[in-house]
């Protein structure tokens, strides 16, 4: 019964699931064991996100199970979905977002081995700092997933709001994966303000307003 629902999960999710890592960055051989390694693949965005008025660098990393920095990753050419969902798993690999210069705290996302996305979409609640778009690319075998809105408050990642986005949201053609400054139909800057599309739970207030993106609104802090 167990091999029949994994079955079932695989067919559901995980068999069309592409890996895409770093494929924009160049490959780096090691002579001594003739495994091919990649450069992590790394985002970074600018804004004031402590609000002190200067800007800052965000930046993400991936990080093992003590908190260093992992600079490469096998190029997993002849591996499996299964073989990297363990070679992560054993190592406790997983993606952080720290403000460069600057100790505070750390954002993680478990079991990532990178961001789909990383937008600055600014200071949505009016209290002179930036809130953050992201979308962990998590190493599991479903490519349904979450859009996270953060602001840093009193020093600390706050998770202010969030929404389901499926992860063809992000497919693309050719060799690198493209750096998204919005996610297409699904988080948008239209007529002025962001505005979303929640692929499994949006409320309509009429008939006009079906299929539509609505406002991002978030919260304060507090
Ligand atoms: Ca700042
Ligand atoms: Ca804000």
């Amino acid at each position: 019964m167990k091999h029949l629902l994994f079955i079932v999960l695989c067919v559901a999710t995980s068999c069309s699931k592409k890996i895409n890592l770093a494929a924009d960055t160049a490959k780096v051989k090691n002579t001594k064991d003739t495994i091919t390694y990649l450069p992590v693949r790394t985002l970074s965005i600018t804004g004031d996100f402590d609000g002190d008025g200067k800007q800052d660098i965000l930046y993400q990393f991936l990080a093992d199970s003590t908190g260093h920095r992992v600079e490469k990753i096998p190029a997993f050419e002849n591996e499996t979905w299964e073989e990297i969902v363990d070679y992560y798993g054993r190592r406790g690999y997983y993606t952080a977002l720290s403000v460069k210069r600057n100790p505070i705290d750390t954002l993680s996302f478990g079991f990532s081995q990178s961001l789909y996305c990383l937008i600055n979409i600014g200071d949505l609640n009016n209290d002179k700092r930036d809130e953050i778009a992201v979308v962990p690319d998590r190493i599991d075998f479903s490519r349904h997933n979450y859009c996270y809105i953060y602001s840093l408050c009193n020093a600390t990642w706050k998770e202010l709001f969030s929404f389901n986005v499926h992860e063809d949201a992000f497919d693309y053609t050719g060799e690198a994966p493209p750096i998204f400054t919005n996610i297409p139909e699904v988080l948008e800057y239209r007529n002025h303000e962001w505005r979303f599309y929640d692929y499994l739970d949006m409320d309509y207030e009429n008939v006009e307003q079906v299929g539509q993106m609505k406002p991002l609104k978030v919260t304060g802090c507090n």
